[in-house]
């Protein structure tokens, strides 16, 4: 098959190429062993977009030697920081080139606005590149003091070497900046596999890797069914630590499967089921416009999703009409109109999941005072959907619906509030609003989650970290400690004065 794929964008009847082979080695090819291909889908019209190359298990492995081969000559200990912060900066300006071409194609695979695409996604991994494009030249160990006279010790932050990164579908350029950047800025090198209903613009990224100017073998692109490419990396003897963002359910076959081949470094950003807090000396108004967003952004396609909400009894009533009133605003519908603020769900199956979800919510007894129903026409679209009236044990407050569905609790203090709030087996991310500045701190540091926002939501930067507790996950992206999870220490000893007897 042609190692290309054309679509058409619909809004200006331009015909768009897209690579659709394997990227090694910097060229696109075909699978070596397989003739599989993937079949990406507009979820907006439900139709057929193209299709791409599935690599097999045999393809990882030939990605994987790429990028061994790359790191062991090219890149790894044989590149400088410089050199490194260059390239990155160098992607960073073609992905501000090619922003809108980007942004199409993502409405396209994945459903969310162009504008939502191109400001917010592509803007913010454009910053992101910079970001680490900063650090490259800056990964520094220790000087330690052993013995004043004779004795010296000091670290080296060594790249940790072949790096498997596993993406998922929700922000498919966002997830592939937030790991490659890390990775690059610290000398590794790279076999992305990105999700097989989202893998287009990863294809288009892994060009721009050319036109920058990375040697071959240091990122490497294979778009393939998790349970055969991802699999196959998570288990690879030869990757040295393997990155992920999903599931719960797959964090943990790759956290096993990591353990059962070479003991692989790992870490996972998976699910949550995240808590939002509104006490009553809050601002309604704000409050209510963050809450509306912590759910519907992405149409609640989030991992910090803030999809259990819990109001102060004083001002329920209040709060609640001010949130329905706010969630009725958010324009769903045509991505390429610059108004759109809300897409369909990426897939059938996540359509079917969240359906299921509000037909358990009504069977269990809440009540769907906003939403609720299904929507005529073609295309993925759920309607914002709020519960009230609901129980801890419900499966729509205990389990990620990853949808815009919200259930709404209530509470009368703050110890309930917080034990409510901590009542889930995720920690990822949790809000709370409140004008009491003592309450914001003592509740603040009894959430159990990796981030905590204060008087808004879902806001993140590039130089902060982001990561979860209990089963949200382990490690963090983002900030100075993503470096962390690229590089190893290595402790040197070395003695310039003692001798033995
Ligand atoms: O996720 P998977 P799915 C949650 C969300 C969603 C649910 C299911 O609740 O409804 O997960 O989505 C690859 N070994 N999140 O099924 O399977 C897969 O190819 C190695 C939250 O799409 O976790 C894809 O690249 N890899 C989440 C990636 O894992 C495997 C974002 C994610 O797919 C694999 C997405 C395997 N055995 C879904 N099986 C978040 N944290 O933001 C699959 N994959």
């Amino acid at each position: 098959m042609a190692q290309t794929a054309r679509i058409v964008i619909p809004a200006t009847n331009r015909e768009v190429t897209i690579p659709s082979g394997l990227f090694i080695n910097n060229q696109f090819v075909p699978s070596a062993d397989s003739q599989e291909l993937i079949h990406t889908i507009n979820p907006a019209t439900e139709e057929p977009l193209c299709s791409v190359v599935a690599g097999s298990a045999k393809d990882i492995d030939i990605a994987v030697a790429a990028a061994r081969q790359a790191f062991k000559t090219t890149w790894g200990k044989n590149v400088t920081g410089f050199e490194r912060s260059r390239l990155l900066n160098k992607l960073a300006d073609l992905m501000e080139r090619d922003a809108q071409a980007l942004a199409e194609v993502e409405s396209l695979n994945n459903g969310k606005p162009v504008r939502i695409a191109r400001d917010f996604d592509i803007g913010d991994s454009i910053q992101c590149l910079r970001y680490y494009a900063g650090w490259a030249d800056k990964i520094l160990g220790q000087t330690i003091e052993v013995d004043n006279k004779t004795k010296l010790a000091f670290t080296r932050h060594d790249p940790i070497g072949v790096c498997g990164q596993i993406i998922p579908w929700n922000y498919p350029i966002n997830m592939w900046a937030w790991k490659v950047a890390p990775a690059l800025a610290c000398g590794c090198t790279i076999v992305m596999k990105p999700s097989e209903l989202t893998p287009l613009t990863a294809l288009m990224l892994s060009q721009l890797i050319v036109e920058a100017g990375f040697p071959p073998g240091v990122v490497n692109t294979v778009p393939s069914l998790g349970s055969v490419g991802g699999a196959a990396l998570a288990s690879h003897k030869d990757v040295d630590k393997v990155a992920f963002t999903g599931s719960t359910i797959t964090g943990r076959k790759i956290m096993e499967a990591a353990a059962k081949s070479n003991l692989k470094k790992v870490s996972l950003e998976l699910g949550g089921k995240s808590p939002h807090l509104v006490f009553e000396s809050a601002d309604l108004d704000q409050a209510a416009n963050w809450a509306a967003l912590g759910i519907l952004y992405n149409t609640g396609q989030d991992c910090t999703a803030g999809s259990r909400l819990y109001v102060q009894n004083s001002i329920y009533d209040k709060f609640v009409s001010l949130l329905v009133e706010k969630s009725k605003q958010l324009v769903v519908g045509d991505g390429f109109d610059e108004k759109t603020a809300g897409g369909p769900l990426v897939s059938k199956t996540q359509y079917d999941k969240v359906m299921g979800y509000i037909e358990s919510g009504k069977s269990q007894g809440a009540k769907a005072i906003l939403g609720g129903e299904k929507r005529p026409g073609k295309g993925y679209f759920v309607d914002p959907t709020i519960f009230t009236d609901i129980t801890q044990s419900m499966k729509i407050v205990q389990e990620e619906i990853f949808g815009p569905v919200l259930s709404v609790g209530r509470f009368s203090t703050e110890e309930e509030a917080i034990t409510l709030a901590n009542d889930t087996t995720y920690g990822l991310g949790a809000g709370l609003h409140s004008n009491d500045a003592n309450q914001c701190m003592r509740v603040s540091s009894m959430l159990e989650a990796g981030t905590v926002w204060i008087n808004q939501y879902n806001l993140l930067n590039n130089n902060v970290p982001f990561g979860g507790k209990k089963q949200s996950g382990i490690g963090r992206e983002l900030g100075s400690y993503a470096l962390d999870e690229y590089t190893s220490v290595k402790a040197v000893h070395w003695n310039f004065g003692e001798k033995l007897d």
